[in-house]
């Protein structure tokens, strides 16, 4: 055995023993947003939306505001948001989001009956590059053992403590889906395909979920696994996945197969390998990114978007799908009041089998 593989080794023994110790790995049976997706399943997707609640095409914080109440009458009923910059302790992320304003919009997000949904494009621990650096080789130095391993769990106890303050009125933590370390068969960030190899960062995933549990006791949590689009078969989109005992959410991002000409089927396919990855190991499945930069094809929520979540087996399994943000400066992925695609996208979300805010609220009630 080289060097190099017996770290690998006493890194996964170090890993596992942390991860077998996990006191609160059962948060399929306790979070409260798996039991309810758990009981909808097949009644309806949720519709989610980034940063929905903070800014779109003309407005900004301003108090109710959301691009798609602005299109549909209703916000989505899944709401995303990005921590990258908590961990180097910004006042804002990186999409000029104040985390106090995040803060607030969350917990008024699930006060009203939603989902919250976080993902994580941190800086560097070692040298505060960002996370769209592929090239640079940081997690073999983050993981234990690593020489930046202390930085990391520095970034990890801020991340913690954000998170942990989600409280509702009543003082209880919120619930709230986690999903880090997506899009890793990608070589475009420092934990993708060309600095890391699938071991690493299925050592980081466990890692971070078993120190989030663990040692910041948070139960609330369930996490997500998205890799993007690169796989055919069940076991190319394993290649990086973590473990059972540390996800209940399996996901895709995907933006790129929509792009093609009758890349709708493509999604679809993955789809099915998703559900069916999913209903094996009895996790929930989600499209938990997707979406067509500056929305150019009035048509594409019901000819594209709408194609796929009308799909049968998807329309009985999937949990939820999430569009990107509405950034005026960057890019957007809902249409805004007035927009050409605006009407299209209101029909795809009147379609019984998708839910908003209030069609998930009544679904609930008739549920539970
Ligand atoms: C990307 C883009 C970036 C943004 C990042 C994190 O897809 O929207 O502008 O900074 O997500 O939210």
């Amino acid at each position: 055995m080289s060097i190099k593989q017996l770290t690998i080794t006493v890194l996964i023994a170090i890993v596992t023993f942390i991860s077998c110790n996990n006191t609160t790995d059962k948060a399929s049976e306790i979070n409260p947003i798996f039991t309810h997706l758990n009981k909808i399943k097949g009644q309806g997707i949720l519709f989610g939306h980034q940063d929905d609640l903070a800014y779109g095409m003309h407005w900004s914080y301003s108090k109710g505001g959301s691009d798609v109440k602005g299109v549909s009458g209703d916000y989505p009923a899944l709401f995303g948001w990005e921590l990258g910059g908590i961990e180097e302790d910004r006042e804002v992320n990186l999409d000029s989001v104040p985390f106090d304003a995040m803060k607030r919009l969350a917990i008024y997000g699930h006060e009203k009956g939603g989902v919250n949904t976080f993902s994580w494009h941190p800086f560097s621990p070692i040298d505060s590059i960002s996370s769209w650096n592929g090239d640079a080789v940081v997690v073999k130095h983050i993981l234990p053992g690593g020489s930046h391993h202390q930085a990391f769990k520095n970034q990890l106890d801020k991340v913690a403590q954000f998170l942990n303050e989600l409280k509702d009125n009543t003082g209880q933590s919120i619930p709230f889906i986690f999903r880090p370390w997506h899009e890793m068969d990608g070589g475009w960030f420092w934990w993708g395909t060309k600095a890391c190899t699938p071991e690493e960062l299925k050592l980081l995933f466990r890692f971070t979920v078993a120190y989030l549990r663990n040692e910041k006791g948070m139960s609330q949590m369930l996490v997500a696994y998205s890799p993007d689009r690169n796989f055919d078969t069940k076991n190319e989109y394993l290649t990086w996945y973590p473990g059972d005992d540390v996800v209940e959410i399996l996901g895709m991002d995907n933006y790129w197969d929509f792009k093609q000409e009758n890349g709708e089927q493509d999604v679809i396919k993955k789809l099915h390998v998703v559900i069916e990855t999913a209903n094996e190991k009895g996790k929930l499945s989600a499209l938990t990114e997707t979406g067509l930069s500056n929305v150019t094809d009035s048509l594409w929520f019901t000819q594209k978007l709408g194609v796929v979540l009308s799909d049968s087996l998807v329309k009985k399994e999937l949990s939820y799908a999430m569009v990107w943000r509405n950034d005026p400066k960057v890019h957007f992925f809902f249409p805004y009041p007035g927009h050409p695609a605006a009407p299209d996208a209101k029909v795809m979300l009147e379609a019984n089998h998708i839910l908003l805010l209030n069609d998930y609220i009544d679904l609930l009630k008739k549920n539970l």
